[in-house]
């Protein structure tokens, strides 16, 4: 019998860009002030689907790829921290209409299907530390990282021998960059 599985809904990021923010990390933040997430692992989480039973997940792959949306531009403009959640993140000044409309879709068909879903609103991040339990100073935003959204995807999180593998299952093209 075939286990469940942990999924999310999530965007890639160029390798350039994953590249540019690990690089832009170790200027600005010392190795200590929290665990680093890792350049391969670098993503935009759009929807948290929890565990996933192989039917369930059958389901929302039928779901998700009956959405049809233009593509986007994303600028990755801000920064922060959460000190509760001890995470350091990179985010959007203004999450473009598209960003927002996937991630609500995508929200939507997850609790039709039964997962659970935060009733927080959504916070487009890109998480960079975590345990950064301690403020640190974040630098202001004088950068920006922009790139053509034209995919998303599912991907499953494993925990194998103390490290994070998150494996792309699946990806859906979205229609063609809307003009700006
Ligand atoms: P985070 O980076 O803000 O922790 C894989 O774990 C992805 O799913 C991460 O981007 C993580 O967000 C997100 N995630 C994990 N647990 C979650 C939850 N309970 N609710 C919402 N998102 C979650």
């Amino acid at each position: 019998m075939s286990e469940s599985k942990r999924l999310f809904f999530a965007l890639a990021l160029p390798d350039e860009i994953q590249q540019q923010i690990i690089h832009w990390r170790a200027a600005h933040f010392p190795a200590d002030t929290g665990r680093q997430i890792a350049a391969a692992n670098l993503h935009l989480t759009l929807a948290f689907l929890g565990e996933v039973s192989p039917q369930k997940q059958r389901t929302l792959e039928t779901l998700a790829g009956r959405i049809r949306q233009p593509g986007f531009t994303l600028n990755v403009d801000d920064a922060g921290q959460w000190l509760r959640s001890g995470v350091v993140w990179l985010g959007t000044r203004q999450p473009p209409r598209g960003l927002l409309q996937l991630a609500s879709m995508l929200r939507a068909q997850a609790a039709r299907s039964g997962c659970w879903q935060s009733p927080q609103p959504f916070h487009p991040h890109i998480t960079l530390l975590r345990d950064a339990s301690h403020a640190v100073p974040i630098p202001a935003p004088g950068f920006c990282w922009s790139f053509p959204v034209t995919e998303f995807m599912l991907v499953e999180s494993q925990f194998l021998r103390g490290r994070t593998r998150y494996t792309p299952l699946q990806r859906w093209p979205l229609l063609p960059l809307e003009k700006q």
